[in-house]
C-alpha cells in the first residue's frame, strides 16, 4: 500500500528556516515502512529541494544552511484584519505541490503533520489542496503538535485527526481506516526507528532528537506535558543515524531539537559528545532549542567545543522574580556561570546566545533590559522571543481563570506577533518596539 507524507505550508506574518524539519512526520514515515507501506514525501518547506528552483526564486542560505523561505502574499484570515502586516504563505508554490501530487499519483492514504498552533491556516490550506487533487475518498490523517494540543479545532480541517504522540496507536487507526489487518507488536519506536530521511532527495542539514520530554515544569511551556517522562535514545544508535545520513546527503550541519539534552548528561550527552568527537565527521553541530544553563559544566563545555558546536542557545527567558515564579529552571547566576564556562573554552558571542522572552505575563520592561545587559556583560549574544500563551500550560490556565483570556480564542490570535496588537493584559506594540530598539542599541 502507498502512503504519502506531507509537511504543510506555514501561513504567518513571518517565518524563517531556522533548521526546520518535520521530525515527527519522519518518524511516522519510518513506522509506516515497518508496517510494510511504500512511503512518499512532499515537504513543502524544504528550501533545499533542487526542483523548487523550477518554480520560484529561492532565497540564498544565510548561516549554516538556514535562510528565508520563498513565499506568496495572501489575504489575512478575517480575524486578523486589524494587524497592519502582510500575511504570507511560506514554502513551495501551489504549482509545485500540484505537480508533485500528480507525479506520485494514486496513494491509499495521506499523512499531514503540524507544529505551531497558530500556523493552522497553512495546514488547512494544504489539506484542502490535497482533497482538490486526490479527491475526497483518500483518507487524510492529520497529526503533530497543533492536532495534539487543539484536537477539537484541528478536526474542523476535515481530516482524520491523530491527537497522540504514541505511534504504536497507528496500526489500529490504519486498520480501521483502510479496512486491513495491520497488527504489529507494540515496540519502542523512539529507540528502534530513526527519522526516515531517506525519503528526501536532498536536504541542507539534518535535524535529530536524542531525547523526548523534559524534567522541568516551566509555567509557559507545554513540552513537559507532551511526554509522560523523559526518554533517552541509546547513544550508539544516535551516532549511527548521524553518520549514515551525513554521508548519504553530504551535509555539513547537524541540529539537535532536544528539550532537555543536558539532563543526566554524564550518562547521555557527555558520552554522546565523546563518540561524536571520536567519529570526527567534520560537521557543525547546533543546539537551537535553549539548553539548561544550570546543568552545563566544564567538561560539557570542553566537549562541545571539541566536537565542533557552532550554535548554542541558552534558555534564559527573563531576569527578576519571574525566574522563580515560572518554574525556576534558571536564575541569573546559572546563566552567568554557563556563559563563563563557554567563553573560557573559546566560544564567542557569535556561537553562544541566550533566549530572552518578552511579554511574559507580569514581566516588567526593566527585567527584559536587565537580562539583555547581563548577556552583554558576560560576552554572549541574545535573541528576543515574543511570548505566546500556549493552550494547556499553567500560564494559560491562570490567564483564563483571571479573565485575561477567554480560553476559546482563535489560535491565530495567540500568535506572538499578533498578541501585542490586541491583548491589553500584556505589553503593547510600542513597548515591544522599545525593547527591540534597546536590544539593537545594546548589541551595537
Ligand atoms: C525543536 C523545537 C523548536 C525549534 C525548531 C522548530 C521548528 N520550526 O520546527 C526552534 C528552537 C527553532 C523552535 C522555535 C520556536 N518554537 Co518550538 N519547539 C520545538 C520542540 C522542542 C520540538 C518539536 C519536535 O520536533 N519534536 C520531536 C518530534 C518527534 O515530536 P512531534 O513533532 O510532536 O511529533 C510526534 C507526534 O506529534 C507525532 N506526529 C507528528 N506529526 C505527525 C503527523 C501524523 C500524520 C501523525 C499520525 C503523527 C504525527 O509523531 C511524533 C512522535 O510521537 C517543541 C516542543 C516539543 N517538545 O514538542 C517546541 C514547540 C513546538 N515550539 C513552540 C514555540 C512557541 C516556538 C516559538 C514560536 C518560540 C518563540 N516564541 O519564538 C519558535 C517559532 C519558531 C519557528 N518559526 O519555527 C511551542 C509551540 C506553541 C504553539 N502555540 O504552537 C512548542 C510546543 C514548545 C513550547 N514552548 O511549549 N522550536
Ligand atoms: S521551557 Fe524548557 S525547561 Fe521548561 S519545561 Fe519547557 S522544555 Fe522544559
Amino acid at each position: 500500500m502507498k502512503a504519502l507524507l506531507i509537511n504543510p505550508w506555514i501561513e504567518d506574518f513571518a517565518a524563517y528556516d531556522f533548521w526546520l524539519k518535520p521530525l515527527g512526520l519522519l518518524y511516522v514515515g519510518s513506522y509506516l515502512k515497518k508496517l510494510g507501506f511504500e512511503v512518499f514525501l512532499i515537504d513543502l518547506m524544504n528550501r533545499h529541494d533542487k526542483r523548487l528552483h523550477d518554480y520560484v526564486q529561492v532565497p540564498k542560505d544565510k548561516f549554516y544552511k538556514t535562510g528565508k523561505f520563498p513565499y506568496t502574499k495572501i489575504e489575512k484570515p478575517s480575524v486578523l484584519s486589524f494587524v497592519p502586516r502582510t500575511y504570507k504563505r511560506y514554502g513551495a508554490p501551489k504549482e509545485y505541490f500540484y505537480d508533485k501530487l500528480r507525479e506520485i499519483g494514486k496513494v491509499d492514504i495521506v499523512f499531514v503533520t503540524s507544529t505551531l498552533t497558530y500556523w493552522y491556516p497553512g495546514y488547512w490550506e494544504t489539506i484542502k489542496t490535497i482533497k482538490q487533487v486526490l479527491g475526497r475518498k483518500v483518507p487524510i490523517v492529520f497529526g503533530g503538535f497543533y492536532v495534539r494540543n487543539l484536537p477539537y479545532h484541528a478536526k474542523k480541517s476535515g481530516a482524520y485527526i491523530f491527537s497522540s504522540s504514541e505511534l504504536n496507536l497507528l496500526p489500529k487507526v490504519l486498520s480501521n481506516l483502510l479496512d486491513v489487518d495491520l497488527s504489529v507488536e507494540v515496540f519502542d519506536w523512539f529507540e528502534e526507528l530513526e527519522p526516515a530521511y531517506d525519503l528526501y532527495e536532498n536536504v541542507g542539514y539534518l535535524v535529530l532528537t536524542t531525547t523526548l520530554g523534559c524534567t522541568f515544569r516551566c509555567t509557559y511551556c507545554i513540552a513537559h506535558r507532551i511526554w509522560n517522562k523523559i526518554k533517552f535514545r541509546e547513544i550508539f544508535r544516535t551516532v549511527e543515524t548521524i553518520e549514515k545520513y551525513v554521508n548519504y546527503f553530504d551535509v555539513k550541519d547537524v541540529v539537535f531539537f532536544d528539550d532537555a539534552i543536558l539532563v543526566n548528561s554524564h550518562k547521555h550527552f557527555k558520552p554522546l559528545l565523546k563518540e561524536l568527537i571520536k567519529k570526527d565527521l567534520k560537521v557543525n553541530y547546533h543546539l537551537p532549542n535553549g539548553i539548561h544553563a544550570r546543568l552545563l559544566d566544564k567538561e560539557t563545555a570542553e566537549l562541545l567545543k571539541e566536537a565542533g558546536f557552532k550554535t548554542i542557545k541558552l534558555g534564559y527567558e527573563t531576569s527578576g522574580d519571574l525566574q522563580i515564579k515560572t518554574g525556576g529552571k534558571v536564575v541569573d547566576r546559572d546563566l552567568i556561570k554557563a556563559a563563563r564556562l563557554l567563553r573560557d573554552v573559546g566560544f564567542t558571542e557569535r556561537e553562544v546566545s541566550a533566549y530572552i522572552m518578552i511579554n511574559i505575563p507580569d514581566q516588567k520592561e526593566e527585567e527584559v533590559v536587565q537580562a539583555m545587559k547581563i548577556c552583554r556583560e558576560e560576552g554572549i549574544g541574545f535573541s528576543l522571543n515574543e511570548y505566546t500563551p500556549i493552550v494547556g500550560t499553567d500560564d494559560w490556565i491562570e490567564l483564563v481563570n483571571k479573565g485575561a483570556l477567554r480560553g476559546n480564542e482563535d489560535p491565530v490570535l495567540l500568535n506572538n506577533t499578533v498578541l501585542p496588537f490586541w491583548w491589553k493584559y500584556g505589553m503593547d506594540e510600542k513597548k515591544i518596539q522599545f525593547l527591540k530598539q534597546k536590544a539593537r542599541e545594546l548589541k551595537s
